[in-house]
Order: C-alpha cells, then sequence, then structure tokens
C-alpha cells in the first residue's frame, strides 16, 4: 500500500539550520527511494505566498497555507520536510491540527540555534540590517520567537554537527515507525 505520508515541521530562527537540515534529510530519503519534498521561504514566498509579508498577520496565513499544502503531500504518501521560522506557538499548533484532525502524523522539530549564533553566522546580512533599523520586524531582533514547550525533538544545531543533527532526526523517525 505504498509509503505513509507525514509531515515533519522544522522551526527556529533565520540562520538556525533548518534548511539546511532539512535538505541534507530530503537528499538522504530519495537515495532511500523514500518520496519526500521540501518547503521553506525560498519556494514557498516567491509563488504560494507571494502576497504576505512579515506581520502577524501574514506570517499566520503563510503557516496556514503551507500547513494545508502540507497536509495534502503528505495524504499522497509523501515526508514533507517544512522549513518555516514559524514564530508563533498558536500558528505551530493551529498547523498541527490541519494534520491531525485528517489523521495525517505531523512531527514538530525544534532547531534550537541561539540568537548570538545565528547572528554571528548571518549568512543574508538580514540580522546587521535588522540592527542597524533598515529591516522592521526581524524574528528575534524585534519580533517575537515563541519557543516550542513540547517540540517532538530538539535539534541543538548551534553545538552538534550538521552530520550529527541529520543522524538524530533519522532515529527519531526511525523510533517513531516512520522509517
Ligand atoms: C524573519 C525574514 C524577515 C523578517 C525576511 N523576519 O534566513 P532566511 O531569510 O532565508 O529566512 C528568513 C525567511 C523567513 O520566512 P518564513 O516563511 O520562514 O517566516 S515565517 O515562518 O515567520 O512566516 C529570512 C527572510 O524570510 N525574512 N524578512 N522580518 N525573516
Amino acid at each position: 500500500d505504498g509509503y505513509r505520508g507525514c509531515t515533519i515541521w522544522f522551526t527556529g530562527l533565520s540562520g538556525a539550520g533548518k534548511t539546511t537540515i532539512s535538505f541534507a534529510l530530503e537528499k538522504t530519503l530519495i537515495q532511500l527511494g523514500i518520496p519526500c519534498y521540501g518547503l521553506d521561504g525560498d519556494n514557498v514566498r516567491h509563488g504560494l505566498c507571494k502576497n504576505l509579508g512579515f506581520n502577524k498577520e501574514e506570517r499566520s496565513e503563510n503557516i496556514r497555507r503551507v500547513a494545508e499544502v502540507s497536509k495534502l503531500f503528505a495524504d499522497m504518501g509523501v515526508i514533507t520536510l517544512a522549513s518555516f521560522i514559524s514564530p508563533f506557538r498558536s500558528d505551530r499548533e493551529e498547523a498541527r491540527r490541519i494534520h491531525e484532525h485528517d489523521g495525517i502524523n505531523f512531527l514538530e522539530i525544534y532547531v534550537n540555534t541561539s540568537l548570538e549564533v545565528c547572528e554571528a553566522r548571518d549568512t543574508k546580512k538580514l540580522y546587521k540590517k535588522a540592527r542597524a533599523g533598515e529591516l522592521k520586524g526581524f524574528t528575534g531582533i524585534d519580533s517575537e520567537y515563541e519557543v516550542p514547550l513540547n517540540a517532538d525533538l530538539i535539534l541543538n544545531a548551534g553545538t552538534e554537527t550538521e552530520a550529527e543533527s541529520i543522524q538524530r532526526v533519522l532515529q527519531f523517525l526511525y523510533e517513531r515507525g516512520i522509517l
């Protein structure tokens, strides 16, 4: 009866490593012949959510749309890897509800990388802009990030290596019967 899909939801600050980890995971799953697909700001905010910005309401709508699409992918048998800051607890809870209402597995992974580490990396120089006041409402600077209180898995991506994080996700998926 084919593969059972689910959604693996990565939450954390900008630069925490969500997309990097999920991309590496996607590669591994593909090598194993497991259908999977990664969604993140890069492929969603230019299309499905291109009319949305970063205020609280728009972030909520971004997360809601992504959750609905992830659910459909998962229902098709795909392991969906959704990487979004998703800073608000209520939005993440809504994403879970959207899945569980239809009996689809939803696993929340908190990519717990400190603001200090994310800001030191600053790959896209967005923290620098936010500190300079050129970018308003940036998560971690002048917009809130609500830390998950009961994530299914926490990755200390600031202190463990990328390979360790991926290994821990694979182990976790195995324990949960996904792999
Ligand atoms: C946070 C922002 C902002 C603001 C632009 N706040 O590191 P990035 O660049 O590639 O990832 C960030 C991305 C966040 O989009 P999400 O769809 O994941 O956000 S949310 O879940 O809150 O809806 C960052 C960039 O967009 N970016 N402005 N103000 N991140």
